[in-house]
């Protein structure tokens, strides 16, 4: 059954505003955060109003009741990609922030000057920038597996990578400006054959897909709430546990421990290791209600409606000339179309469509090297959602038509 998209578009109390006198908003932007459900919202006021105390410190009944919905979350974003566990989810405050967790631990503790990592050249910068920084610090190698001119992996060049054997492979699932849906299990099963860690950015990928990290057999795959109808200031990393356990801890204080002593301490078990002072508890709460929510409607109904919206968005761009839309065709990739208008800047595109309530993001969307590669300073990019519609998809177009007239 398809999704029931007006019913969805209820939940999303956003989506009536009006940016303008008579201007609704036409959201096309959750590639860089999603818009919130009431049963989010709601779940995240409730905790203010009825539950909140600081976590695994009180015994009193509000402790105890915020300690059993944060981790009450945890339980339910660990199903939710099939994790073996609840402790292998560790919370932290986004993708960037566990993309870095593995940097400064499993990374400083394992590699050292001349190990190679790889990467790959259409990372988001939270996947370039912290391996840059142990490249100055340590020396390590970097070297990226490189994207086809149709915006795919070039699979054969990252095998001759893989020849040199390489430490680490850090890749992302979903681009965040082609949409390429990478060939995960592939690209990590390649990587433990040649003796490497695999570390996943899941950033686009787990709020539009149904993702299996066992299935995918990931050591590491880090993501957003925001990005998946929950609040911003939370994330996950989750990681196989012989590699956490390993791990030195990342952030010292609170928490963390199990023992402190005036000159040592001793870390915490796992998850808690991890997570070191009053973390974003109502946030947890929200993440929790966001994968309830995603749940209940199904992430293969989501990502049915996704291909939908994004085979008919590219069909009607690919329609104007001047047009060009950036990244694979539909059956490749997730909800994302970045392009460009020939004659117009993309940032220019971007202000004259939000005058008639149409949000997009122009810019190099934090994946600079990628622009860099296709020789353009920036895209426009329009996304989509499980609230996205054609008739959406059909504003945007109008609104390109638009612009195209007003620069001639
Ligand atoms: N991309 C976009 O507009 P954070 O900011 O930590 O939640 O997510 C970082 C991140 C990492 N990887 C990928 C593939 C991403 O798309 C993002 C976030 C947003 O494209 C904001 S720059």
């Amino acid at each position: 059954m398809k999704l029931d998209v007006a019913k969805i578009r209820k939940d999303f109390p956003i989506l009536e505003r009006e940016v303008r006198p008579g201007v609704r908003v036409t959201y096309l932007d959750s590639t860089a955060t999603s818009q919130k459900p009431v049963q989010v919202i709601q779940a995240m006021d409730d905790f203010y109003r009825k539950s909140n105390a600081n976590i695994h410190r009180g015994v009193h009944t509000l402790a105890e009741e915020s300690t059993a919905l944060y981790e009450s979350a945890r339980d339910r974003i660990a199903k939710f990609i099939n994790a073996e566990s609840a402790r292998q989810v560790i919370y932290t405050r986004n993708t960037t922030e566990s993309i870095n967790l593995v940097a400064y631990t499993w990374a400083r503790a394992n590699l050292k000057q001349g190990d190679l990592v790889i990467l790959t050249e259409m990372e988001h910068h939270s996947n370039l920038v912290p391996w840059h920084m142990l490249q100055s610090e340590r020396g390590i190698e970097l070297d990226f597996i490189p994207v086809t001119g149709d915006g795919l992996l070039d699979l054969v060049a990252y095998k001759l990578l893989l020849d040199r054997r390489p430490k680490l492979v850090s890749f992302t699932h979903m681009s965040n400006v082609l949409g390429t849906v990478n060939p995960a299990a592939e690209i990590i099963r390649l990587a433990h054959d040649a003796g490497a860690v695999a570390v996943v950015d899941g950033a686009q990928s787990v709020p539009h897909l149904q993702v299996d990290v066992q299935a995918l057999d990931a050591d590491f795959y880090a993501f957003s709430a925001h990005k998946m109808c929950g609040p911003t200031g939370i994330g996950a990393l989750y990681g196989k546990v012989d590699l956490l356990e390993a791990m030195p801890p990342f952030l010292g204080g609170g928490d963390m421990i199990r023992e402190v002593k005036l000159r040592s301490f001793r870390p915490n078990s796992l998850p808690h290791k991890f997570e070191a002072g009053t973390p974003a508890i109502a946030e947890a709460v929200g993440f929790g209600a966001a994968v309830d929510y995603l749940s209940a409607i199904g992430m293969d109904k989501i990502a049915a409606h996704e291909h939908e919206i994004t085979e008919y968005a590219l069909e009607r761009l690919e329609e104007i000339p001047g047009v060009k839309v950036f990244g694979p065709s539909a059956d490749k990739k997730g909800g994302v179309a970045a392009f460009t208008l020939e004659g117009v800047h993309p940032h220019d595109v971007a202000q004259i469509l939000d005058q008639d309530g149409i949000a997009v993001r122009a810019g190099h969307h934090c994946a600079q090297p990628l622009h860099e590669k296709f020789g353009i300073p920036a895209t426009s990019r329009a996304s989509f959602y499980l609230y996205s519609t054609k008739e959406e998809v059909d504003l945007l177009v109008n609104g390109i038509y638009k612009v195209k007239k007003m620069f001639g």
